[in-house]
């Protein structure tokens, strides 16, 4: 087994600017030699990431892309029959989607509204399931396809601030356990990533996030945060047949800070 990524395609999906996580794990596959094809949700994204994909390697340069606001299934539906034309096969997706509303991303958790509380689930949650859902029944994903979606430690612990989103990662960790059983007779392999906490145009929204970093700076066992590049790495790993023995699992890049309980 090696880290061969010859005539495979992987959907990057949350590519909002060069910072994102999607963006890191986008360079990594690209620099293995992996094919790419990425999604965007509004046409501002659509544009920088033209802009961003022209710094990738040739085989990436003009990337195809297509749109899928997660929230609506016409985007979801009309997403995978681009993908079929596009590229057909599909050997792994990278889903670095999250949203929820950044009033209920400090204070009390418990003052969160019922139609926010929907939202932040329906994004960053049931997202990963319906996207697999229909690149299944599409008949998309090549047979032992590696689907990845992104996480925090606030979905396991209680992190100040998180609140919300630390229930919708909850949600989304227990999807990948039940995905995984599901898809994995059929060869399918669903993991997650649980990041330390990388200053992106999403972490803005949780309350006082460079706490959370400081945090990280004095008690990981690493004492840094974490980098996009190592994120990046570690996806490529997941992606690939390297990891052929690896499904239902939550891998924490996050320099040793969940094992610490002080
Ligand atoms: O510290 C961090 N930054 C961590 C982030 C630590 C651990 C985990 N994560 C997770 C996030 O919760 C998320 O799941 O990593 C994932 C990516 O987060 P990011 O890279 O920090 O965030 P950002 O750069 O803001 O990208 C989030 C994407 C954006 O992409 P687009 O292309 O749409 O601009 O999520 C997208 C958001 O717009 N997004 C949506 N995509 C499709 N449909 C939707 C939607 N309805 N809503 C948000």
């Amino acid at each position: 087994m090696h880290l061969n990524f010859e005539n495979k395609t992987y959907l990057i999906m949350g590519v909002a600017n060069k910072r994102s996580i999607a963006w890191g794990i986008a360079q990594e596959l690209d620099k293995a030699g992996a094919k790419l094809i990425f999604s965007y949700s509004k046409e501002r994204s659509a544009k920088g990431l033209v802009k961003l994909a022209a710094d990738l390697s040739d085989l990436n340069k003009e990337a195809p892309m297509v749109k899928c606001d997660v929230t609506s299934d016409e985007d979801i539906t009309t997403a995978v029959t681009e993908l079929k034309e596009k590229v057909g096969t599909l050997n792994g997706i990278v889903h670095s989607v999250a949203f929820a509303n950044k009033d209920f991303l400090g204070d009390d958790y418990s003052a969160v509204d019922r139609a926010s509380f929907a939202q932040a689930l329906d994004i960053s949650a049931y997202s990963f399931t319906a996207i697999i859902r229909a690149a299944k029944l599409a008949d998309l994903l090549a047979e032992n396809a590696s689907l990845l979606t992104l996480t925090y430690l606030g979905g396991e612990r209680v992190i100040q601030n998180y609140n919300l989103m630390g229930i919708a990662k909850a949600a989304l960790e227990s999807s990948v356990r039940y995905l995984a059983s599901e898809y994995g007779p059929t060869g399918v392999r669903v993991n997650a990533i649980s990041a330390g906490p990388i200053r992106t145009l999403s972490a803005r929204g949780v309350g006082n996030f460079s706490e959370s970093q400081k945090m990280v700076e004095e008690r990981a066992p690493l004492r840094r945060v974490t980098t996009v590049e190592e994120v990046g790495t570690t996806a490529v790993f997941l992606l690939s047949d390297m990891a052929s023995g690896i499904t239902g699992e939550n891998i924490h890049v996050d320099s040793g800070y969940h094992i610490i309980g002080y």
